[in-house]
């Protein structure tokens, strides 16, 4: 037998904090940066409203960019595993530069902030593809010292990106997601809960959904969350449908419900 290299430990041992027993509800709060203020009403418009609520939801990690992690350490430190985003891109940015993400953030800097994962945007698919392709697996080297997982935002887009949704895109990028090291996968829902299942299938590392815009039925958000539970996904990385939704809390532990309990959400 050989001993496991104390990155490999790390990696196992913060991963086992991100999914407890491999399943997660992750809040994704980086849309301050990636949407800006129409994303947020007046009343959350700061973020440490927002984070306290997740905290308080109990949702199983945060993710987060670095500057809103640092000014809200007093609420998730000791309470929530954290998770940097390193990417982003500003909607403010020229429509034709809107399908590349940039650094923002270091693998050292979040590990000396206690985080448990990394995560970055990889638009397979867009033009600037070589580009995020390359930081990310410059990522997932830095990432190897430290023994921290790296999350993908595996998102399909670009000129022949017809259907973000369509499982032969969705498998391609989770696979090409794979290629580049990914420990956690973070994708788009396929329509199905086969379709997705074959997605989850095609890969060895956790698939969890990406959530989206928020849908005009929370029910219709907790059969999706369902669907990807009862194909083998890991769980969901969520934020509209949780942080636009008038009852946070509520919606949250509904969501917590059926990924840990595989709850009905008709009985919810
Ligand atoms: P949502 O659940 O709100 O979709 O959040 C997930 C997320 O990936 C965020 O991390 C990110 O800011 C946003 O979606 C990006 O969405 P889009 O690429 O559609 O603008």
């Amino acid at each position: 037998m050989f001993m496991d290299s104390c990155s490999g430990i790390g990696r196992k041992v913060r991963l086992g904090r991100l999914l407890k027993g491999g399943k997660g509800v992750i809040f994704a709060f980086d849309h301050g940066f990636e949407h800006g203020p129409s994303d947020f009403t007046q009343e959350r418009s700061n973020p440490r409203k927002v984070v306290e609520l997740a905290v308080e939801s109990g949702m199983d990690a945060l993710m987060l960019t670095r500057g809103v992690a640092q000014a809200t350490s007093d609420l998730w430190a000791g309470r929530a595993p954290l998770i940097i985003k390193l990417t982003g891109k500003t909607s403010l940015r020229p429509p034709d530069m809107q399908m590349q993400q940039y650094r923002i953030g270091t693998v050292e800097d979040a590990v000396a902030m206690g985080a448990d994962g990394v995560a970055a945007t990889v638009y397979w698919g867009a033009p600037e593809e070589d580009a995020m392709a390359e930081e990310f697996a410059a990522i997932v080297s830095e990432s190897e010292r430290f023994g921290i997982p790296v999350m993908i935002l595996a998102y399909p887009r670009g000129p022949s990106i017809i259907d973000r949704h369509d499982e032969y895109i969705v498998k391609y990028a989770s696979r090409a997601s794979v290629e580049v090291g990914a420990d956690i996968i973070k994708t788009h829902y396929t329509g199905s809960t086969e379709s997705f299942r074959r997605v989850v299938e095609s890969v060895p590392v956790p698939v969890l959904m990406s959530g989206g815009a928020k849908t005009g039925d929370p029910k219709e958000f907790l059969r999706i969350v369902k669907s990807v539970i009862d194909a083998g996904g890991a769980g969901v990385i969520v934020g509209r449908n949780v942080f636009q939704s008038q009852d946070f809390v509520g919606t949250a532990k509904a969501i917590l419900e059926v990924v840990h309990r595989g709850a009905d959400p008709e009985r919810i």
